[in-house]
C-alpha cells in the first residue's frame, strides 16, 4: 500500500521510497507534467521558504531536494517509454557558473527530449567559456542557460557578453525562479521562458 501522504508532504518530509511509489501511482491519474507543475515545485517552494524564514535547515533542504530527484526519476521513465522521434535539432542547456541548483534545469532537458530535440547538458556550474567552446564546435544555433539564485544572475549576464564577444552566432534563452522577462532583456538573452513548455516552444521557434 502506498503511503497516505500527499506527494508534497512526502517531499516536504524526505520521504525517498514513499515518493517512489507515490509518484508511480499519480502517473496512472495526471500526466508527467502535471506532477512537476502541481506537485514537485510546489512542495519545493514550501521547502525553499521555509528555509529562508530559518524553520528549515540545508540538510532538510537537501533531503527534499532528494527526494524529488527520486520522483522525477520515475517520471523520466515513464516519459522515455514512449517513442523515439527523428531529431528536430540540437541545443545547449547549462546552469551558469556559481549555481549549482540543477533540478528545474534537468525538467527542462526532459520535456525537451521529449519533443523531439537533441540536448547537449553541459551540467551545472558551467564554466563560460566552456559553453563557448562546444557552441562553436557543435554549431549550435540555441542556448539555455538557468540560473536560480540572484547573485548567479550576473554570471548569467557575463556568459551570454561571452557569447557575444566570441561571435557565437546563436541565440539565448534564459529560465530559473529568479529571472522575469525585464530581466532577461536587461541580461541581453534573446527569450525568456518561465517554464519547461515555453522552452519548448523557443525551440520549435529557433530550429525549425
Ligand atoms: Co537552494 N536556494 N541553495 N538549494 N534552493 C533557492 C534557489 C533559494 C531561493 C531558497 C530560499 O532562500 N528561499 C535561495 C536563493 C536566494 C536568492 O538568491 N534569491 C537558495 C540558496 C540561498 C541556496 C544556497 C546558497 C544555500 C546554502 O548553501 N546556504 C545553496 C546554493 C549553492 C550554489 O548554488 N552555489 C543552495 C543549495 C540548494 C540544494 C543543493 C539544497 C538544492 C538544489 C539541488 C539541485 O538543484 N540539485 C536547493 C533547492 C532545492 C532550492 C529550492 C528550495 C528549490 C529549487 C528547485 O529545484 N525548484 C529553491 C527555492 C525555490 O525555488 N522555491 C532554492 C524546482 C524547480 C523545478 O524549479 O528551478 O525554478 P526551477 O525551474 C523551473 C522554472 O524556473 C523554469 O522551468 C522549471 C520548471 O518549471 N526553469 C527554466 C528553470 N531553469 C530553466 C531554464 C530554462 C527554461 C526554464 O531554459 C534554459
Amino acid at each position: 500500500k502506498t503511503s497516505d501522504l500527499t506527494l508534497q508532504e512526502i517531499i516536504i518530509k524526505g520521504l525517498k521510497a514513499e515518493a517512489k511509489d507515490k509518484t508511480i501511482e499519480l502517473l496512472k491519474e495526471k500526466s508527467a507534467l502535471k506532477i512537476v507543475n502541481e506537485d514537485l515545485i510546489p512542495a519545493l517552494d514550501i521547502v525553499g521558504n521555509r528555509f529562508e524564514e530559518g524553520s528549515v535547515f540545508l540538510p532538510q533542504l537537501i533531503i527534499s531536494a532528494e527526494t524529488v530527484k527520486v520522483a522525477f526519476e520515475v517520471i523520466k521513465e515513464k516519459i522515455k517509454k514512449e517513442e523515439e522521434q527523428i531529431s528536430k535539432g540540437k541545443l545547449i542547456l547549462a546552469t551558469v557558473q556559481g549555481d549549482i541548483h540543477d533540478i528545474g534545469k534537468n525538467i527542462v532537458k526532459v520535456i525537451l527530449e521529449n519533443y523531439g530535440f537533441e540536448v547537449i547538458d553541459l551540467g551545472k556550474d558551467v564554466d563560460p567559456m566552456k559553453i563557448v567552446e562546444v557552441a562553436k564546435d557543435e554549431n549550435i544555433k540555441l542556448i539555455g542557460l538557468s540560473a536560480l539564485m540572484t547573485t548567479t544572475v550576473k554570471s548569467m549576464e557575463e556568459t551570454i557578453r561571452l557569447l557575444r564577444e566570441n561571435e557565437v552566432g546563436c541565440k539565448v534563452f534564459v529560465g530559473g525562479a529568479v529571472l522575469n522577462e525585464e530581466y532577461a532583456q536587461m541580461i541581453k538573452a534573446d527569450f525568456y521562458a518561465k517554464d519547461a513548455k515555453v522552452a519548448v516552444e523557443i525551440a520549435n521557434k529557433v530550429l525549425n
